[in-house]
């Protein structure tokens, strides 16, 4: 009989899954039959922009992270699809920090000309992951016929990402502040603090991005409060970094080193947490957000149950590209290429990478680390070999461009390690190009 496999979310990486199975079909195998469940009306996970915040329409908490106006906050250098090029799918060579719509686009190009859309369930919400007796019991809800249901499989793909479901810390006089206090989950139009006195809290990529929309969009003054350490760029005048917030007073806000200032509204940038509520206890990966994964053999393999795979569960420099070197992975297990190790090793595999990820000294070591995992996953199948040092040096050289200028990086260009041709320099500069529709930025 033919395997079931069921995809859970039809986001970059429940995408790369469908296409690492569809390509081998391509090429004449026999391939097992794919469900994929995704809760939203269409693919693309948080590519797929949505205005809502909180709870949707049948009462699902929003998937929805990305707000407007978002560039890519890397290189598209460094994720570029190694079967699927930008210049393949756009017919010319375009800029390296495209706005969210235009990689939409792109992510949706591969999989339209895949043919694989077939094979999704959209408006359909896994409720329920159970493994009894060598097989998965799926029960999900079909949400616009308000049916709930449950289907038997082989092996189960969770590809239903992690900067979802937000972590919120609560910190003294939240309760009685008088602007508004939101997590960057329900951020969505930096134009609503324009003229404001921001409070942001955290320090990594959403603290940056998010203060740097609400700066060019034409907020008042913009405070970053840090945990750890201050993320120490060149920022414009009306930016500040300070401690950690210790309390709001009113609209004053009192930090660590004893100073205050007033603000109008606070917008958590803490983080988010890897939440799967549909998963059995003993199927359920709990992990911090890292490079190497707790639990996941070669990144993707469930120790405790190997008929289950986690795909894009770390922490990312490289998103696209690595979904796609795990996915044709997780496909050559099932399809009995590659073959899974004993319990043991695999757990060894696990607590070498950990040693390996907390030998690192920095940013850089961070980005090869990665690198060399999406090596020696495409060395195991037919994933088209590409130049992850490329990749690498593209990653390198866009963090020097943001330390010489956090407001000018993104009017850098870079070789693409796919087709060898250089991002033609943006017609404006990042700044002062205040429309992000794919239209627009497409005028090259
Ligand atoms: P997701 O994109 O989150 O997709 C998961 C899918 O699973 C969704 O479609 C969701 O609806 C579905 N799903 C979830 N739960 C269920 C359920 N119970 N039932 C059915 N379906 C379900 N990466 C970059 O490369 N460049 C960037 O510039 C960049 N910017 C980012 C900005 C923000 C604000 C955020 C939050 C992330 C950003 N990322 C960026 C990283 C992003 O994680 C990846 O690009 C990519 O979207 C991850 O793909 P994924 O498929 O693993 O997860
Ligand atoms: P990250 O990268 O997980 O960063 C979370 C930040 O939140 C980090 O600076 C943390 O500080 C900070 N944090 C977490 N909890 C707290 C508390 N309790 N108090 C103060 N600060 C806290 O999440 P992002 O949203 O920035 O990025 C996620 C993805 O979205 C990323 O891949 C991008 O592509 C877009 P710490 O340094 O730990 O002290």
């Amino acid at each position: 009989m033919t395997k079931r496999i069921a995809v859970l979310g039809a986001g970059p990486s429940g995408l790369a899954q469908l296409r690492a199975f569809q390509s081998a079909a391509a090429k004449g195998a026999d391939i097992p039959e794919i469900v994929c469940f995704e809760k939203q009306s269409n693919w693309g996970g948080l590519w797929n922009y949505t205005w809502r915040t909180g709870l949707d329409q049948y009462g699902e908490p929003v998937h929805g992270s990305m707000y407007r106006y978002l560039w890519s906050n890397g290189p598209k250098e460094g994720l570029e699809f190694a079967d699927y090029s930008f210049e393949e799918h756009f017919g010319k060579q375009i800029a390296s920090y495209p706005p969210r719509a235009v990689l939409f686009d792109y992510i949706e190009g591969r999989v339209k000309k895949a043919g694989v859309r077939d094979w999704i369930r959209f408006e359909t919400a896994v409720k329920d992951v159970q493994f009894d007796d060598g097989q998965f019991k799926v029960t999900v809800k079909d949400l616009p016929g308000d049916r709930v249901y449950s289907e038997q499989f082989d092996h189960v793909i969770c590809c239903t990402g992690h900067f979802s479901t937000p972590n919120v810390p609560q910190f003294d006089g939240f309760e009685s502040f008088q602007g508004r206090v939101l997590h960057a989950h329900d951020f969505r139009d930096a134009v609503e603090f324009k003229g404001q006195d921001i409070l942001i809290i955290g320090t990594s990529y959403s603290a940056e991005d998010i203060g740097s929309q609400c700066w060019k969009y034409g907020a008042k003054s913009i405070t970053v409060s840090h945990r750890t350490a201050a993320m120490g760029y060149d920022w414009p005048d009306n930016w500040d970094e300070v401690p950690l917030l210790t309390k709001l007073d009113g609209k004053t806000a009192h930090f660590k080193d004893g100073t205050s200032r007033e603000v109008d509204a606070v917008i958590l940038c803490t983080g988010y947490q890897h939440h799967f509520p549909f998963m059995a206890d003993d199927l359920r990966l709990r992990t911090a957000n890292r490079l190497a994964t707790a639990d996941l053999y070669k990144g993707v393999a469930f120790v405790d149950n190997p008929a289950l795979f986690y795909l894009g569960m770390q922490d990312q420099w490289f998103t696209f590209n690595m979904f796609d070197a795990q996915a044709w992975w997780v496909r050559d297990v099932i399809m009995g290429r590659i073959a899974l190790p004993d319990r043991a090793t695999m757990e060894a595999d696990v607590a070498d990478r950990v040693a390996r990820e907390d030998a690192g000294e920095d940013d850089y070591d961070a980005i090869w680390y990665q690198g060399d995992y999406i090596k020696e996953l495409i060395a195991e199948t037919d994933y088209p070999s590409f130049d992850v040092e490329g990749a690498c040096k593209a990653f390198k050289a866009w963090k020097g461009h943001k330390k010489a200028g956090i407001m000018t990086f993104r009017d850098n260009g870079y070789k693409s390690v796919i087709t060898g041709t250089m991002a033609p320099k943006h017609h404006t500069p990042w700044k002062d190009a205040l429309d992000d529709s794919l239209e627009v930025y497409l005028q090259n």
